[in-house]
Order: C-alpha cells, then sequence, then structure tokens
C-alpha cells in the first residue's frame, strides 16, 4: 500500500505486503501521556511484547511532512523528549504535514493513519470518552467520532474514569461501534478491572474477536471496534485511591481553567502526582497487556486471510 503522505518503515512496508501480523501503536502516550524516561522504556517494552506474540509494531507519529508508520529508535527518542510535540486528532493533521510539524497522534489520527496504511490492529492504554459535565462543556473526544467512521479494532483497557462511561457508552452505542469487554462481564475503567456497568457483548478468546471483526468487514461496516481488556488482576488499582485522586484531579483542572485539547494530559499528569507515582506503574501494565492480546488478534486475523 503506498500513499503520498504515509511512510512506511521497511519492516513494516514488508509485514504488509506479505500479509503478516502488524499492530499500530499510537504516539500520545509517549509525548503527552507519561512523562520522561518512563514513556520512552515503555514504548519500547511495548513494541518487544508485540514481538514476542508474533506481529510486527508500527508506531505511529508526524515528522518532516509525512505520516510515518514505524518509528526507529532515535524517532522514538525525539517524540519522548521533544518539548514542542503538538498533540495531534484528526483535525490538526493537514496543518501539522503541511507546516511539517512533529506531531503524536491520538487514538483518533491513530485510526485514521492505520487505516490509511491498511492495518487493521490498533493498540493504545485508554480511548478518550465524553467528558464529566459534557452536557454543558461539550467536551466529547473525538476519538468516538473516529470510532464510528473508521473501521479499525482498538484494544484498550476501556477508559479512564476522568470520563463519564455511561455517556461514553451510550455515544458508542448510537455511532454502532461495537464494544467488547475481554474475559468479563464489565466495561473496564482503565486502572481499575471494572467501571460497574455491563459492556454491550463480551468474548473470551483472540479466535472470537477476530471473528467478529471479520464478520464486520464482511457486512461492510464503516465503524471501529473497541475491544477492552481489564488490567491484570495484580497490577490494579484500590478504587478508592483512584476514586479521590480522580475526583481531585478533576477539581483543580476546574480550578485552572484546563479545557480543550489540553484537558486530558493535564487529568493525566495530576494522577501520576496525586497517586504517587502508582498510577504510573499501572498504566504501564495495562498497555503491555493490551499489546499481548492485540498481538494475538492480528495473528488471528493474518491465520484467517481467505487463499
Ligand atoms: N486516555 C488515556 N491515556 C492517554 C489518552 C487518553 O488514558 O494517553 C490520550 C489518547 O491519545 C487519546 C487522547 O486519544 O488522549 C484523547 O484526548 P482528547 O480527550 O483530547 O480527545
Ligand atoms: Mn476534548
Amino acid at each position: 500500500m503506498t500513499h503520498p503522505l504515509l511512510a512506511f518503515a521497511p519492516e513494516v512496508a514488508a509485514a504488509l505486503a506479505e500479509h503478516r501480523p502488524v499492530v499500530a501503536l499510537e504516539s500520545t502516550i509517549i509525548a503527552h501521556g507519561m512523562p520522561y524516561p518512563r514513556n520512552l522504556d515503555t514504548a519500547r517494552t511495548v513494541e518487544a511484547d508485540i514481538r514476542d506474540g508474533g506481529a510486527v509494531p508500527a508506531t505511529i507519529a508526524v515528522m518532516d511532512g509525512t505520516v510515518r508508520i514505524g518509528l526507529g529508535p532515535d524517532e522514538l527518542g525525539r517524540l519522548a523528549t521533544d518539548a514542542g510535540v503538538a498533540k495531534l486528532s484528526r483535525r490538526d493533521l493537514p496543518w501539522a504535514l503541511a507546516a511539517g510539524r512533529l506531531g503524536a497522534t491520538t487514538v483518533a489520527a491513530t485510526m485514521q493513519a492505520a487505516h490509511l496504511a491498511g492495518i487493521a490492529v490498533f493498540v493504545t492504554g485508554g480511548i478518550g470518552g465524553v467528558h464529566r459535565g459534557a452536557e454543558t462543556s461539550f467536551d466529547v473526544s473525538a476519538d468516538l467520532e473516529e470510532l464510528g467512521r473508521t473501521p479499525v479494532a482498538v484494544v484498550c483497557a476501556g477508559a479512564k474514569s476522568i470520563l463519564d462511561l455511561a455517556k461514553t457508552l451510550e455515544v458508542l452505542e448510537t455511532k454502532g461501534v461495537p464494544v467488547i469487554a475481554v474475559g468479563q462481564d464489565a466495561f473496564p475503567a482503565f486502572f481499575t478491572r471494572s467501571s460497574g456497568l455491563d459492556a454491550p457483548l463480551r468474548l473470551d478468546t483472540p479466535a472470537a474477536i477476530a471473528r467478529t471483526l471479520l464478520t464486520a468487514r464482511a457486512l461492510g461496516n464503516g465503524q471501529g471496534t473497541v475491544i477492552a481488556t481489564p488490567v491484570p488482576e495484580a497490577d490494579a488499582l484500590p478504587d478508592a485511591l483512584i476514586g479521590r485522586a480522580v475526583d481531585a484531579a478533576l477539581a483543580e483542572a476546574e480550578a485552572a481553567g484546563v479545557g480543550g485539547r489540553d484537558a486530558t494530559p493535564f487529568l493525566l499528569a495530576k494522577l501520576v502526582e496525586l497517586t504517587g507515582g502508582r498510577s504510573l506503574d499501572t498504566n504501564i501494565a495495562l498497555v503491555r497487556n493490551n499489546a499481548r492480546l492485540g498481538a494475538a488478534i492480528a495473528v488471528e486475523l493474518a491465520a484467517r486471510r481467505p487463499g
């Protein structure tokens, strides 16, 4: 697959040409979701987890006027350390590409890029969603809009309780997006295994998930799919600890008047601070868990390719 605005790492191009499993990764989590140096260490470790699972990782970012599909070590380092990395959602891609800016892609922009590149599975930590108080702020992540329009499977640990998870599930239903909890009935809440809300669907194996994805494709569905797997038990945070930290982080954001594209990075950084770093350990553990599942799904999809 070639496109004038996409630049593939050779390893990713070869894997796609041979229909071998490939898993896309986002870069906002590196540039704006975790502090240095653990962001860089995590980016490398997660790529290794995907390789161990039998797939080729393709971390996506914007550099020098192209969308990079797969990054080398120096490029990962730039994203993890450069203070001027822009946070790019779908709306920002035309400008960032035309202006030659360095940018990290959100779930929405990474889905768009993965689909252009012919990659069907994408691993992240948590998706954006409907923010608490959205009835007055109108803050609904473009990730949900993208899930309604781009057929890429997004493997995540649910969404953080900085969001209104009930409203997030409602919007996904409206947009026709299948939301699958893996191995349990509850929709996971990122740091904790359960949001207290049942996910609309439950599947227990990568093979069952792959069959559902292929069936969506056969129907000609244009939507993405949310595949939400809970953080491993040993890495989950206590409900009360994270509940208090989320309330305090939201209060600080409101007092500081933080909104728009800065809201999510501000809240993520506050949570790390307020939990004394424990939220970061959990975040890293769950992204690695998501990477293992994403690789397994990509392997199942490749094995089911007709012909
Ligand atoms: N939620 C997380 N960690 C993250 C993000 C969300 O738990 O790193 C990032 C993702 O890149 C997501 C973006 O796509 O934030 C959503 O930003 P916004 O709410 O501004 O749409
Ligand atoms: Mn927003």
